[in-house]
């Protein structure tokens, strides 16, 4: 599923820096690149945010690499990842750009992407696909403000906080109106629901090829699957595009499907086991 492509060439998103291109062949930090300058850019609406690192170079930042650092973990799915010139590397390699980005934290950022599906139905029957003679899933998906990409309702993993139970959140923060309820709303809602999305099977733990990653700083998620077999329980809820999701719908899952990041490649792993048409 770890791939590296997204983020390699073209102009960084939010801004107007060019990233310096990659080839596949100079991707890996153990081929000598002679003449590999990219850029160093950390965008200003991370700096001096209290839920993003310090600069690098800020004598008060003294981040513990490859470690739970407090409540931050800064430990990769991929191993330990080098620190060069004071700087984490990439462990899939070059990015064609360095310092943070846009995002929070240099070294892993860590999400949560929960992956809910129902089968599809007509008349009460599940929809069986003629060709592959399989059941259809449909997933639940959201639309990316910053990018206009069909995605999984994933989002940053808060400090302190289970990763399955981010999974849980940003699925009601971006997909149910969730942020918008009473608190006694919200009490039912999760009365019903936590059992549901106790539920949850690791579909994928890594990389992330998410258009924000630099030499420097890269996503990494782990991927519920979250199956309402029934149809009845989350299958039934009424959907609605909450914090920076645009838009939010059921998606019949196929290979046709194009999602952000490496959303595709999960979508596909959760059909492998619920063993659906793809
Ligand atoms: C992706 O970005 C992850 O897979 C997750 O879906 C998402 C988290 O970032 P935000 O949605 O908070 O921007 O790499
Ligand atoms: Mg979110
Ligand atoms: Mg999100």
């Amino acid at each position: 599923i770890a791939t590296h492509v997204k983020c390699r060439g073209g102009v960084y998103p939010r801004s107007t820096i060019q990233r310096v291109p990659v080839a596949d062949d100079e991707v890996s930090w153990s081929t000598e690149i002679k003449e590999y300058g990219p850029p160093d850019y950390t965008a200003q609406s991370v700096i001096g945010k209290p839920w993003a690192d310090l600069d690098i170079a800020d004598p008060s930042f003294k981040p513990k690499w490859n470690s739970i650092d407090g409540n931050v973990s800064r430990v990769s799915y991929l191993g330990d990842y080098s620190i060069v010139n004071g700087r984490p590397l990439n462990p899939m390699g070059r990015t064609g750009i360095k310092g943070r980005g846009v995002l929070g934290r240099w070294g892993p950022n860590h999400a949560a992407d929960p992956v809910v599906t129902r089968w599809k139905k007509a008349d009460g029957e599940v929809s069986i696909e003629a060709n592959s003679s399989r059941p259809i899933l449909q997933f639940v998906a959201i639309k990316r403000r910053d990018t206009g990409e069909w995605a999984l309702p994933g989002g940053m993993v808060d400090p302190g906080e289970r990763v399955s139970a981010a999974a849980a959140r940003e699925f009601q923060e971006e997909a149910t109106n969730s942020l918008l309820m009473s608190q006694a709303e919200k009490d039912a809602w999760q009365a019903k629901f936590n059992k549901f999305f106790s539920g949850g099977d690791i579909i994928y733990k890594g990389y992330v090829d998410d258009p924000r990653n630099t030499d420097n700083s890269w996503m990494e998620t782990v991927a519920y699957s979250f199956h309402d077999e029934s149809g009845d329980t989350v299958g039934a809820l009424q959907l609605h595009a909450g914090d920076d999701a645009v838009g939010v719908r059921w998606i019949d899952l196929d290979q046709q499907v194009q999602l952000y990041a490496s959303h595709q490649a999960i979508v596909k792993a959760v059909a492998e086991k619920l063993n659906a048409h793809y």
